[in-house]
């Protein structure tokens, strides 16, 4: 690896917070929102853990002035949104929802008056379910409604916004909602889900072309991204670790940086469904690289009889957070992580924006003063040293972002995994800053000065 020059490592940090919006808004039914696949999940009995609808929780639809208060109080650089779908584009297609486009404006008019970069993500899991009855991301139609919805929402807000992410986690959304099934759209195609992989990149690129055109000056995908581990010295758990590596991280961060998938045939992966100068539209260059990463991910090769190769295992002698051994807390696996894509990709890598590093721990529902939340301290601490670790060996990195500004929906486990830096009460929207609110402007400040 070359070393870069000092200067680089020693420009500031920007200091960010993330949240998305089906995690936050609540409102389902409110300003002509149409319905997404998530939508459809909450209402499938038996699909959250808690039986949770995402609503009220932190209810940001109505009280997004709240939240626009407490990003100053933090001192943040940027705030990382998302933007839904179905609330500007009710079914996928057409034209725009003027009362949705009107909340996003008035978000992002609330951000510039604050002081605080918009930083909004495009997709953050949240698909229109008209689309999902037409295949979903399983349908290569779906990459073009959403240069469509791009190109609706750089026209309505690219005279304010220049930083924009396109898609989050393509890998959840394949792996999770249609490998396996835990997510929404809940399908369990296993390796037949692919090409949900190449159409959701697909999407990225043309989005990317389109923000470009409408003047955006950085642009970004956000991949989630681990250090895998074999769980012993055999080579089958070698082998199975070799195969995870690829389907969760080089499956998705190469065809973006370097213009090609991995080698899927040597997996017994089927091909992806490319066509003529998709590789190069994937391969659209962009200016940031949104990272992504909570823990190590240990792996050991799965019982012959298995549909899938590999098996994820509790990493040893590791602390977790809330939701148990599946995320150990090993702050090095994040410069581990960072240093390998320096190393891979090197100069075809844009400076890396961390867009979601954060823990959950069990807390109450209700509190009457700050939670004391040593252990998210703890976390964010020693991730944050692991970022200035990969930063002084040579690999450029812009931004950090901690998930979450606020505890909010945590997917199919409802209200149960609390990762805010502020607690609410999901029942009234309250927001009660934590301890670790504190520490993080603290921090802010200090890295500054
Ligand atoms: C990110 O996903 C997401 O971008 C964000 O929305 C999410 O809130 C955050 O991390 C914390 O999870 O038990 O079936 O619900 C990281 C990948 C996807 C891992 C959801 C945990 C839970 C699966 N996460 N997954 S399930």
């Amino acid at each position: 690896m070359t070393d870069l020059p000092l200067a680089d490592s020693s420009r500031r940090l920007r200091w960010s917070v993330a949240t998305a919006a089906f995690q936050i808004e609540g409102a389902r039914e409110e300003g002509g929102r149409g319905r997404s696949i998530w939508d459809d999940f909450v209402d499938a009995p038996g699909a959250v853990r808690d039986g949770s609808t995402a609503e009220p929780g932190p209810d940001s639809y109505h009280r997004y002035l709240d939240d626009v208060e407490l990003l100053t109080q933090l001192g943040v650089d940027s705030y990382r949104f998302s933007i839904s779908w179905v609330r500007v584009q009710p079914s996928g297609v057409g034209a725009a929802n003027p009362e949705g486009l009107a909340y996003y404006d008035r978000l992002v008019d609330a951000l510039l008056d604050a002081g605080v970069t918009p930083f909004p993500t495009l997709y953050h899991w949240d698909l229109p379910s008209t689309l999902e009855g037409r295949g979903g991301w399983l349908d290569r139609e779906t990459a073009y409604r959403f240069a469509d919805y791009s190109a609706l929402i750089a026209d309505a807000l690219g005279d304010r916004v220049t930083d924009w992410y396109t898609i989050n986690e393509p890998v959840s959304t394949s792996l999770q909602g249609y490998a396996i099934g835990e997510l929404a759209p809940r399908r369990q195609l296993l390796f037949a889900s692919l090409p949900t992989v190449h159409h959701q990149l697909l999407a990225h690129g043309l989005s990317t072309r389109i923000l470009r055109e409408c003047g955006a000056t950085t642009i970004g995908i956000v991949n989630n991204h681990t250090a895998v581990r074999p769980a012993s010295n055999s080579a089958a758990d070698h082998e199975a670790a070799f195969a995870y590596d690829i389907l969760h991280n080089r499956v998705f961060a190469e065809p973006v940086l370097l213009g090609g998938y991995p080698d899927l045939d040597a997996l017994g992966m089927p091909p992806m469904p490319v066509l003529a100068d998709d590789l190069e539209i994937i391969s659209t260059t962009t200016d940031v690289y949104g990272l992504n990463f909570y823990n190590p991910t240990t792996i050991a090769a799965s019982a012959p009889e298995s549909p899938v190769p590999f098996e994820v295992v509790p990493t040893p002698g590791a602390a977790h957070t809330g939701f148990g051994p599946e995320w150990p807390i090993v702050p090095s696996a994040l410069t581990e992580v960072l240093v390998d894509f320096q190393t891979r990709y090197g100069d075809r890598l844009p400076p890396i924006a961390i867009a979601e590093n954060g823990a959950s721990f069990a807390e109450p529902d209700s509190v009457t003063g700050p939670i004391d939340d040593v252990d998210r301290i703890g976390y964010l601490d020693g991730h944050i040293a692991a970022v200035e670790d990969a930063r002084e060996r040579g690999v450029r990195i812009d931004e950090y972002t901690v998930w979450s500004l606020l505890d909010n929906f945590e997917w199919a486990e409802g209200f149960t995994q609390r990762f805010g830096l502020v607690h609410v009460n999901h029942a009234t929207g309250e927001r009660t800053p934590k301890a670790s609110f504190d520490w993080y402007r603290t921090h802010i400040q200090e890295a500054r000065s």
